[in-house]
């Protein structure tokens, strides 16, 4: 089979991979008295869009990057999970405009999701690896974490801030991209929070750079900038197929190998600057 170019690729997921947000009129939540904390209007016309966006992976590399001020230059800027900031800001920055999270952070008992400060700049939008089938209603009974019951005791604690919850199609509409791009079978988990959110981005902004999601000359084993805790793994994968996330991203780059390796940047167009 012949492998696809890079724009061939892009317009594989501007067509086919639909960002959708949960809304109070969804099965199985509109029965519940609950739907009521979940925004009205999808996420897409309350946020962007933007022209420039900055998506901020978590990697290891990104320490002593001297990136902060690029990063913060764009109208909008993607964080992960619990990835601070605070003391960091030299390297990756300070302006959160979008934090996306996993359920897991959501849930243990660690990450002090209902507490910390760390949640609260930008808007929030959480996702939990759902069943293949990305039927809501299978989904609500057997979610990987309890991402409803956190995502409501949130609400009520800090309702003027938006927060989103990811609609699982789109998961694994991403990771059938991957798979069906790939020679070899890839693993049945949905793609890294990373790719998630730099395709959400793409939806939203007209130009997105993504930073050390392919790794630059400062490529470490380091898992996250912001800890000393080290695994090859959290670059190369091992639950999610980051590895062929990797590849996809890097044959649909419009910027130069240079940048990669010197900056850890990759530039890709945002889905409503290019016909298919
Ligand atoms: O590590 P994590 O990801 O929070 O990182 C966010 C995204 O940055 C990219 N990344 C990270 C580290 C690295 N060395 N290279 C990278 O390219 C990836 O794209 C990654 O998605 C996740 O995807 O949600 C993940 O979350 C963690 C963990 O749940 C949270 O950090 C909270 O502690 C997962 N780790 C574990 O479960 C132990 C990780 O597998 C994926």
């Amino acid at each position: 089979r012949q492998k696809l170019s890079g724009p061939q690729l892009l317009c594989q997921l501007k067509m086919m991979v639909k960002i959708t947000t949960l809304t109070p009129e969804m099965e199985p939540f509109s029965k519940f008295p609950w739907a009521s904390l979940l925004p009205a209007k999808p996420l897409m016309s309350a946020l962007g869009p933007f022209k420039t966006c900055a998506v901020v992976s978590s990697a290891g590399s990104l320490r002593n990057s001297g990136l902060g001020k690029e990063i913060d230059a764009h109208d909008a800027v993607v964080r992960f999970n619990a990835a601070p900031t605070l003391g960091f800001e030299k390297d990756v920055g300070s302006k959160t405009t979008v934090r996306l999270i996993n359920s897991q952070v959501m849930a243990s008992e660690d990450h002090h999701f209902l507490s910390s400060s760390l949640y609260s700049s930008g808007a929030l939008v959480a996702w939990d690896p759902a069943p293949f089938s990305s039927d809501l209603n299978e989904w609500y009974n057997r979610t990987d974490y309890p991402i409803f019951k956190q995502y409501q005791r949130y609400r009520r604690l800090h309702p003027q801030q938006l927060f989103y919850i990811l609609h699982p199609s789109m998961e694994w509409q991403l990771w059938e991209r991957l798979q069906d791009n790939m020679a070899e079978p890839i693993q049945k988990n949905p793609p890294s929070s990373g790719l998630l959110g730099t395709v959400l981005m793409m939806s939203l902004c007209d130009v997105v750079h993504i930073y050390e999601f392919l790794p630059s000359r400062r490529k470490t084993e380091l898992c996250h900038y912001y800890q000393n805790f080290k695994d090859a793994a959290c670059t190369m994968g091992a639950y999610h197929p980051l590895l062929y996330e990797k590849n996809l991203v890097k044959r649909m780059n419009q910027g130069s190998d240079k940048d990669i390796y010197n900056h850890g940047r990759v530039t890709l167009p945002g889905f409503n600057t290019f016909d298919c």
